[in-house]
């Protein structure tokens, strides 16, 4: 039944929502009003959580009107939006973004002065949500923000992880784990809808059944839950856009624990909802090596078939012809995480909305598009077809027969070539569903990340379909938001660039080219280093503080964040800091020498990933030692905060000197921590990885340190044999440096301690870390001798910072639209 609209008659209930005034005056009168009226306490009474909250709504009512507009607009305008399906989204801080968007940073700073009140005090007490673990989950909350800012609509959806990413601390320099608990004062951004909630159905059985003489299938489930919307609001930059992002909370559902309560047992009923809650509990921590854990698929079937049934019957019209929907909908899939929306989405077409299914299956290869982001073959996700059918019967059974018609689609085309059609199938000889295949198959396109990923994905990871579905795949190169990333994070520098340029270059970041000509001005160099100067004061302070860390004035910052992997090779860098650290202590080298270097690195580690711990353990033993070693006189210094993430990155990223993005060449697909670092002026040292290849192409050789194997080298090197054993006896300063940390020199003189990383890097070193160690170190002496010349490095960096304008997030969605989605900007 359609619920009743009410029939207002007062003129304010018909008037549109209006927005309180921008002033300082109306931002205290709305703030102390939420004070009061929302928190139910007295600015004199009230705690800083309270203020906190208050001063969230406040900037939430400026948006409000806008946000119901926008949501309105999108239900009524007959055009093509994008849903977003992703796992995660590490959003960072929401209240300075959200200020930002509104353009009312100024007032709220002076209305909260005004009401005694430092508003960087409580901006502080925000906790930041972390629903992702890193570049895949950063780079949905960065799409979104483009979409809001470039005015397409847009509904990114998710999950409301009631824990997001594990807070890390060191205790004697190892990771220890803690529950990230960022819903315990509850957060000020969402709206909850448990009014709304969809009934989401697992288990159960299939069976056919005879509909007017055509024989169907379907699914009676044996068990339901809730999932429960929490909207957010999206705001675009100065634009009066709000999109939304729609994350799905899983509640029991009544009536399944009501059985087993009037059966006398309320234990079980009990047990029964806490089973039901625990599918939206917990982010899983594993970065790029899936589980393949039953909670994880009841993740992922869980928001997706909230999100498609939102879509299909709430958001479309009732009476919409289904045919159509792909002129109305782009589902993106972001990696295989949401690739069980494929079967579920021709689930409802064929089962419940009564579709044949071949039309069906013309509907819904037009409404997914694929992004991979990977291409370690480990990554790639496979679900055991045992698990798949308990969970999900009907959706097994549909993906049996889209590989069916899938497969003898292939013998046609290239008749019994068994060897072909055993490597195509989406179900692999083990039984188990390949997602990527089922993305593939399904997708109307598929994109990698980068140039040299997309070029990867197609030669190697997928290149039977490649061949199959010529013009399928393609290319969107990664980007990041400039608003977060640059405007926020870096206010020096978006200063020096707007009293430069003009205000233009926030919203069309190839502007920033029209910097080029200052790097030969020698005042405009001297305004940039000494923002560059002030970063790195305000980091120090921010470490002192959250860490008791000391930074010294004169170093060059030189930084690796990213998460704690093999492939991204942390122990490349490590072995240098210890191969500089043994030239001192040694005597090869008088300190004197050696330019003056503070490292930073920020990781966390997939709880279960064993070596990368060791490796933590080891970065942080090795800075114990060389910090505190009165021969090393202060010239270097290893610092590991731990926790890193979006806020600490903010802090980090416009300090730096120095990126490091030293991947084995061919494993890391993108990268976007590299582009941030690049447009806030770090010169980057790198290997021909990613994005890196498009960074050097742009900003210039000259001006990015490259070093290492190509790809096509690292598989030479792989099909002949790789020996690490050569390279440690091809170089002394590799060797030596090995010898050192065998010796105990960085674990109280016992060498067992570290023994299995050095020896997995000596037998094994799956990376290849040490073929290119040599080749790195050549690169870091070309950083000293840039460095030397402070001139020549600024303006190497204002030329990264110049060059940098194609890596928005902007840019990015733009390429997704023309290539992809093909959705039109809404005015
Ligand atoms: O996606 C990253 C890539 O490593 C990076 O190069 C790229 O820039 C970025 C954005 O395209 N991939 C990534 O972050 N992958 C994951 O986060 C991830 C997380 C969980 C799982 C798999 C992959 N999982 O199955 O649990």
């Amino acid at each position: 039944s359609t619920p009743s609209r009410p029939q207002p008659t007062h003129p304010l209930a018909v008037a549109p929502v209006t927005a309180p005034e921008a002033t300082v005056d109306g931002f205290v009168e709305q703030f102390l009003r939420n004070l009061n009226n929302g928190r139910g306490v007295a600015l004199s009474a009230s705690t800083p959580n309270d203020r906190y909250f208050a001063l969230a709504a406040t900037v939430r009512d400026y948006l409000m009107a806008r946000w119901l507009e926008d949501v309105r607009r999108q239900r009524t305008a007959q055009s093509k939006g994008v849903a977003y399906l992703s796992a995660e989204y590490l959003l960072g801080r929401q209240l300075d973004n959200n200020l930002l968007a509104t353009g009312l940073t100024e007032i709220a700073g002076e209305a909260l002065a005004a009401c005694g009140l430092d508003i960087d005090e409580v901006r502080a007490l925000e906790i930041e949500p972390g629903l992702g673990n890193g570049g895949l989950g950063r780079l949905a909350a960065c799409f979104i923000d483009s979409l809001a800012t470039m005015g397409v609509p847009n509904i990114g959806y998710g999950i409301r992880y009631e824990y997001g990413i594990f807070r890390q601390t060191f205790v004697d320099g190892q990771q220890v784990e803690q529950a990230d608990s960022w819903l315990s004062l509850g957060s000020p951004w969402e709206f909850p809808h448990p009014e709304a909630a969809q009934t989401i159905s697992f288990g159960g059985h299939t069976e056919t059944y005879d509909d007017d003489g055509v024989v169907r299938s379907r699914w009676i489930p044996a068990w339901n839950v809730q999932a429960v919307p929490h909207n957010y609001m999206v705001p675009g930059y100065h634009n009066g856009r709000v999109n939304t992002l729609r994350l799905w909370s899983a509640q029991a559902t009544q009536g399944f624990d009501l059985r087993t309560f009037n059966s006398g047992d309320y234990q079980e009923a009990v047990r029964a909802q806490t089973y039901a809650e625990n599918i939206s509990k917990v982010l899983y921590p594993e970065d790029s090596t899936p589980q393949g854990k039953e909670l994880r698929l009841q993740q992922q079937y869980f928001f997706v078939a909230a999100s498609i049934s939102d879509f299909v019957n709430l958001i479309l019209p009732r009476d919409f012809d289904l045919t159509r929907l792909p002129e109305r909908v782009i589902f993106q899939l972001n990696d295989t995480h949401p690739v069980i929306g494929v079967p579920e989405l021709m689930r409802v077409l064929v089962d419940e909305k009564g579709l044949e299914w071949d039309a069906a299956w013309a509907i819904t290869r037009e409404c997914f598009a694929y992004t991979c982001h990977t291409l370690l073959p480990e990554a790639l996700e496979v679900w055991p077809s045992d698990l798949l059918g308990r969970l999900l019967p009907r959706h097994l059974e549909i993906i049996y027969r889209i590989n069916d018609e899938f497969l003898d689609e292939v013998r046609e085309r290239y008749g019994d070539d068994e060897d072909r059609i055993r490597r195509m199938s989406i179900i692999a000889p083990d039984g188990a569903v390949r997602m990527a295949f089922l993305a593939t198959v399904a997708g109307s396109k598929v994109n990698g990340v980068a140039e040299l990923h997309s070029q990867l994905l197609r030669e190697k990871v997928l290149p039977d379909f490649d061949e199959f579905f010529p013009g399928k795949f393609t290319n969107v190169t990664n980007g990041v938001t400039p608003r977060r990333f640059v405007k926020l994070a870096n206010p020096g520098l978006s200063r020096l660039i707007t009293d430069t340029i003009g205000p233009g270059w926030l919203t069309d970041l190839d502007r920033l080219r029209e910097l080029e000509p200052f790097a030969d001005d020698a005042s405009f160099r001297q305004a940039f280093a000494s923002v560059k100067a002030a970063n790195k004061r305000a980091l120090a302070k921010t470490l002192h503080a959250r860490d008791g860390f000391t930074v010294d004035d004169g170093h060059m910052l030189d930084v690796m964040v990213k998460r704690l992997h093999e492939y991204k090779r942390q122990t490349l860098k490590l072995l240098h800091i210890v191969s500089q650290y043994d030239a001192i202590v040694s005597g090869r080298v008088s300190p004197a020498e050696v330019t003056p270097r503070t490292f930073v690195f920020g990781a966390k580690a997939a709880p279960g990933y064993a070596m990368a711990k060791r490796i933590i353990h080891l970065i942080n033993a090795v800075g114990e030692v060389v910090n505190s070693d009165p021969r090393v006189e202060g010239r270097l210094a290893v610092l590991f905060p731990p926790n890193y993430n979006v806020t600490l990155a903010e802090r980090v990223v416009p300090a730096a000197d120095l990126s490091e993005q030293i991947s084995l060449a061919g494993k890391e697909a993108s990268g976007t921590g590299n582009m941030k670092f690049a447009l806030n002026g770090a010169l980057t040292i790198g290997t021909d990885d990613g994005a890196n290849v498009e960074i050097r192409q742009l900003v210039g050789d000259e001006n990015f340190f490259l070093f290492g194997m190509t790809e096509p080298e690292v598989a030479t090197l792989a099909e002949t044999g790789y020996h690490p054993i050569d390279f440690v006896r091809a170089d002394e300063n590799l060797q030596s440096a090995l010898d050192l940390i065998s010796s105990g020199a960085f674990s109280c003189g016992d060498g067992s301690v570290f023994e299995p990383v050095v020896s997995n890097l000596v037998h094994h070193d799956p990376f290849m870390a040490l073929a290119d160690f040599t080749s790195y170190a050549a690169a870091q002496q070309k950083v000293d001798a840039l460095y030397a010349d402070t001139e020549a490095w600024t303006r190497s960096a204002i030329l990264n910072v110049a060059r940098s304008g194609f890596f928005s997030s902007d840019r990015s969605m733009r390429d997704y639209i023309d290539r992809i989605w093909h959705t039109p900007p809404v005015r």
